[in-house]
């Protein structure tokens, strides 16, 4: 039973790395930017406010984000789960713990992924998602460094966060993650 959170800057490569560990291990791969993505691709209320706020690279409201991982927390695999993009608040991060103890799950492991934000930068200008434009991710990793960063602290101080440097060949990051796991 795998309980895991990746966490990192926009671009770190988070859904990247979720992806494949996910896959290799039977987990449920929750990712609140792939979740709130199909909300805006199937038009629901949801998705309507959601695009306004992610075309700019600000953060959905935290009491939105914490229903949508409760539920689907609930319904994830009996092997575990892989978190990407979620908590990116400490107010998330608290929400989170009173959430893993509704539902009576255990300990969690942060896998915190490091780009430095030149090569963050350029990674998502390549990718050019919607909101991959120049200035919504200067405004994406302002926003990371202002309300996401702290969370990190949140979890050093519980000892659960395992660094993992996230430049290199994909493959690589992620035997190295693996390894961390075991
Ligand atoms: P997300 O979908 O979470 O996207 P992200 O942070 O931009 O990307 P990620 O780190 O997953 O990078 P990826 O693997 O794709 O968020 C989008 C938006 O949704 C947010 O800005 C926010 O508005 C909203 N949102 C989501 N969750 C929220 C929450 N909890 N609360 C509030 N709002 C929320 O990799 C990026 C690129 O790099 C890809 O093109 C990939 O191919 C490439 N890449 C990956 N690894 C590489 C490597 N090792 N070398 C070279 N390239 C690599």
């Amino acid at each position: 039973m795998y309980q895991l959170i990746v966490f990192g800057p926009p671009g770190v490569g988070k859904g990247t790395q979720a992806e494949l560990i996910a896959k290799k291990l039977g987990l449920s791969h929750i990712s609140t930017g792939e979740i709130l993505r199909k909300a805006v691709s199937d038009g629901t209320e949801l998705g309507i406010k959601a695009k306004a706020i992610m075309d700019i690279g600000n953060l959905v409201p935290d009491e939105i984000m914490n229903g949508i991982v409760k539920e689907a927390l609930a319904g994830s695999s009996e092997n575990g789960f892989i978190l990407d993009g979620y908590p990116r608040t400490v107010e998330q991060a608290r929400a989170l713990t009173y959430t893993f103890s509704e539902l009576n799950m255990g300990e969690v492991t942060v896998i915190n992924l490091i780009a430095d934000d030149e090569e963050i930068t350029q990674r998502l200008l390549k990718r050019g998602r919607t909101d991959d434009t120049r200035e919504t991710i200067a405004n994406r990793l302002k926003v990371y460094y202002k309300s996401t960063e702290p969370v990190k602290q949140f979890y050093t101080e519980l000892g659960i966060v395992k660094d993992i440097y996230g430049v290199g060949d994909v493959d690589e990051i992620s035997k190295l993650l693996l390894e961390e796991l075991h």
